[in-house]
């Protein structure tokens, strides 16, 4: 299925309550805005983040099933709910959006857990969804502050509030997520 932007919006609104659309516009807005900043394109980080959150929704064994069937990784299913609606939101976009741009996809697949080497496509997004507008969480404002001058320290500050979140509620912490903040720490020692 091939659509135009508006299409495409219009399809990704359907998929979910009001709020959480409403939040979606803010990832983009934040997205595009991130993009300008650091280098990236802007239209990329716009479509990723129309999709980001398309599989949100989707009830938990339809996600399990998609988790199953397209052989991603099944240590997913051992860790909350919450990760799945990311790497099945990628095979969301390419099966029924079309999207063909696989760091793209990629940008969907790892928005909420991170990754190591992670690439500036994938950080802009995560990082968009800690920050966008709507979202007020303890912190929030100084990743707000950070992402003036580095994605890098931003989006640390942004896994540091999740690390700590699931601590808190003793939850586990999936690996990749530890992965991104160790390797985004190595590098933001060098690059900025
Ligand atoms: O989908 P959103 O609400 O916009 O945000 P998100 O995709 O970052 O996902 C949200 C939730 O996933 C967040 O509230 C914390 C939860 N979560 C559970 N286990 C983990 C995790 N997030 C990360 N990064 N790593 C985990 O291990
Ligand atoms: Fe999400
Ligand atoms: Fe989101």
């Amino acid at each position: 299925m091939q659509l135009n932007r508006e299409q495409l919006m219009e399809a990704v609104k359907a998929e979910m309550p009001e709020r959480r659309w409403i939040h979606t516009l803010g990832v983009m807005e934040t997205a595009v805005k991130l993009a300008e900043r650091y280098g990236e394109d802007p239209a990329r980080a716009e479509l990723a983040a129309i999709l980001h959150d398309v599989a949100k929704y989707w009830p938990t064994d339809r996600m399990e099933r998609v988790i199953r069937e397209e052989q991603l990784p099944e240590e997913l299913l051992q860790y909350d709910k919450e990760l799945w609606h990311a790497p099945v939101g990628a095979v969301e976009a390419e099966r029924t959006y079309g999207v063909t741009d696989q760091e793209v996809l990629d940008a969907v697949r790892y928005h909420t857990s991170g990754r190591a080497g992670m690439t500036k496509l994938e950080r802009i997004v995560c990082l968009a969804d800690y920050m966008e507008p709507g979202r007020d969480f303890p912190g929030v404002d100084t990743i707000r502050e950070l992402s003036v001058k580095s994605l890098d320290k931003a989006l640390i500050a942004g896994l540091d509030s999740t690390i700590t979140f699931l601590i808190a509620k003793g939850k586990r912490i999936f690996p990749l997520t530890m992965q991104a903040r160790n390797d985004l720490i190595e590098r933001s020692k060098t690059i900025d």
